[in-house]
């Protein structure tokens, strides 16, 4: 039996906006959360100790992360090198570089040749030694279309028909390690994609309109026995037979996580009867309050209401509230900040409702033709704020259009352009000009 440590999309160096600078080490308190979250998978790794590490990708938000991430990560996963801990370190989107292959930024470990640290940037089979015998690893990174495919192959190819081709691909690739692999030895799938299964959030099915999925019933094969996801930021058991999961990110990324619990999974591999275990991580909460004031006599006391009722302590805090103009003079900021001060950090969002939605002008139309004193007419129409300056507007597009413009009625008092809204003409023009 070999007992394995899965944990996936890290996301080092995200999410600084929700944290603040911490005085006494000059990083960044996200950073530092990041770094505690891998920091106490590392530790149960060596603790228990494992077998094997596998990390199902998306190290860091993008393949070129500044030397004090890259830092931060590289010297936990050295705790495992230095341990005789074998690590596979797969390849996700984020950690890809956009001009071609071997740009990711977890190549630097197999250039570096650390030792105990595999890389999976492509679909190839790992054959590795642990403590407790041989087990085989298949790492499947995020496909791009340019992994499988050639330019000429996809030219003139709508989106589908391109996914197509790769799944087509995909499958021949995927049935080539599969036929090679040994059927002695315990075998595992890592892989960094997204399964058309997985669900997200409140069960929306993510895949929708996502691009790339691959069928689960591609990668849940008898031959595996684990399959080890990377990609969905949410755990999940997508399959029992063979135990294919997603374990999530280890620390909330943005406010889509703030619901969902984040950890690793220890798992035991044996044929047909691997276990896994979710281990929770102690992670930074994060605290949405959202509260409607368009319809509160008093908005202020309403909000301060609403932030009082939420546990801040700790906790990454947005404050959604929506107010009518008229009430943005009744809030008061500093009180807001005072009463939000427990907050690890928080975020003010108010949202402005206009009281009614302005009409989109029907008269106007694209399939009517209207001269421009009707359309001018029927746009007054709908901009009661412009009625008092409506008569004089309509007398001077009147001698406008007439070519009359001596006798436009400059000193008449229905027309005082002086008062007259400069961008409420200049709008007027610009509708008339779309006629
Ligand atoms: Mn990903």
């Amino acid at each position: 039996m070999i007992t394995l440590l899965h944990l996936s999309d890290i996301h080092m160096g995200s999410g600084f906006v929700h944290g603040r600078l911490n005085p006494e080490t000059g990083l960044n308190t996200r950073l530092e959360d990041f770094i505690a979250a891998l920091t106490r998978c590392i530790d149960r790794a060596l603790a228990e100790p494992v077998d094997l590490v596998l990390f199902g990708g998306d190290a860091f938000p993008d393949a070129t992360p500044p030397p004090l991430v890259q830092q931060a990560l590289a010297s936990q996963f050295c705790r495992l090198s230095a341990a005789g801990i074998p690590t596979v370190l797969l390849v996700g989107n984020h950690d890809q570089h956009a001009q071609g292959l071997g740009g990711a930024s977890l190549s630097i470990y197999r250039t570096l040749g650390v030792p105990d640290v595999l890389v999976g940037d492509r679909l190839e089979t790992h054959p590795i030694d642990t403590r407790s015998g041989p087990v085989q690893v298949v790492t499947l990174p995020w496909l791009t279309r340019s992994t499988l495919l050639t330019r000429p192959e996809t030219e003139g190819l709508s989106m589908a028909q391109v996914n197509d081709l790769l799944l087509d691909r995909l499958r021949v690739a995927l049935e080539g390690e599969i036929r090679r692999l040994n059927p002695d030895i315990p075998a595992i799938l890592l892989a960094h994609a997204m399964i058309d299964t997985a669900t997200y959030g409140a069960e929306r099915f993510l895949s929708a309109g996502r691009g790339f999925t691959i069928p689960m019933a591609m990668l849940a094969r008898p031959c595996f026995d684990y399959v080890a996801l990377g990609h969905v930021h949410r755990y999940q058991v997508l399959c029992e037979q063979p135990l294919m999961i997603y374990p999530g990110s280890i620390e909330r990324v943005d406010f889509s996580e703030e619901a969902e619990a984040k950890g690793y999974l220890l798992v035991q591999v044996s044929r047909g009867q691997t276990q896994a275990e979710f281990c929770p991580l102690p992670v930074r909460p994060f605290k949405t309050i959202q509260v409607d004031l368009t319809e509160a006599d008093d908005p202020q006391a309403g909000l301060e209401n609403a932030i009082a009722q939420a546990d801040l302590a700790e906790a990454v805090v947005r404050c959604l509230y929506t107010l009518r103009p008229d009430q943005v003079d009744q809030i008061d900021q500093a009180a807001l900040e005072t009463a939000l001060a427990e907050a690890h950090s928080y975020t003010l969002q108010p949202e402005l409702k206009a009281p009614t939605n302005r009409s989109r002008l029907p008269e106007l139309g694209t399939d009517s033709t209207l001269d421009p004193l009707t359309a001018l007419g029927a746009y007054l129409a709908n901009r009661p704020d412009l009625s008092d300056i409506a008569e004089g507007m309509i007398a001077a597009a009147t001698a406008l259009m007439a070519d009359e413009t001596d006798d436009l009625p400059l000193d008449d008092a229905d027309l005082a352009l002086d008062d007259v809204d400069s961008l409420a003409l200049e709008e007027t023009a610009q509708q008339l000009r779309l006629l």
